[in-house]
């Protein structure tokens, strides 16, 4: 495990080749209900290269009209998001220390060519909960800056398998992913090759 002062650890191959096979399944076998898809800007409309669906009672979504948000149904199948599997509950309460369950599970999914530019997870009201990441499939490279946009990165290779927690200041530093390595993995059944699944656990209301 590596960790800073700043609450941000890196617990690399926190989930062995078995229990990465066994979360992807029920990973996907929810998504199959609560399809992915094209999240876009706000005002703009331009599409991200990220596609997305969500777990949980709460979901985060955006589009050209509503702006970054959470809400509790899917926005294409207007059906609630499906439950968060029972090992992702347990990875929250071994690894966050935090006393209340997550809210919301996003399911990310990257492309060979997708990215996700530097930004600051803000749309939680819930701003002292941690997040906790899980990253299945292939390998990305992960960019970690500090509270301000300019300022000196750090760039991790994250594995499937790896777990991030984003606690303490560093919940509220500027992120990003620079790039998939694609071909890296053979977890993923074959449809969802090359490409690279990330999971972020959040609390999202300050009360029930
Ligand atoms: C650092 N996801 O969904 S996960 C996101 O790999 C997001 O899909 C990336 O950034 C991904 O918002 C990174 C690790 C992560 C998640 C939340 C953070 C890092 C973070 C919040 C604050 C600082
Ligand atoms: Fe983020």
């Amino acid at each position: 495990m590596i960790g800073t002062s700043d609450g941000f650890s890196l617990h690399s191959g926190w989930f062995d080749r078995g229990a990465q096979h066994a979360l992807a399944q029920e990973i996907l076998e929810r998504v199959a209900r609560s399809p992915l898809y094209q999240p876009t800007m706000p005002r703009t409309g331009k599409p991200l290269s990220v596609k997305m669906t969500n777990l949980g009672p709460l979901g985060w979504m955006t589009d050209k009209q509503g702006g970054y948000r959470y809400q509790s149904r899917h926005p294409v199948t207007d059906e609630p998001w499906p439950d968060i599997p029972e090992t992702l509950i347990a990875l929250w309460d071994a690894v966050s220390g935090w006393p209340d369950p997550p809210q919301a599970c996003l399911v990310n999914w990257y492309g060979p060519d997708a990215r996700m530019g530097l930004h600051v997870d803000a749309d939680e009201d819930a701003k002292s909960a941690p997040v906790v990441s899980v990253s299945l499939g292939d390998a990305a490279r992960f960019r970690l800056g500090g509270p301000t946009r300019k300022g000196p990165t750090r760039s991790m290779r994250l594995n499937s398998g790896d777990v991030v927690v984003l606690g303490g200041e560093s919940r509220r530093f500027h992120h990003g992913v620079d790039r998939i390595y694609a071909g890296s993995s053979t977890l993923l059944p074959p449809d969802w090759r090359p490409g690279r699944i990330n999971l972020t656990l959040r609390r999202v209301r300050q009360s029930f």
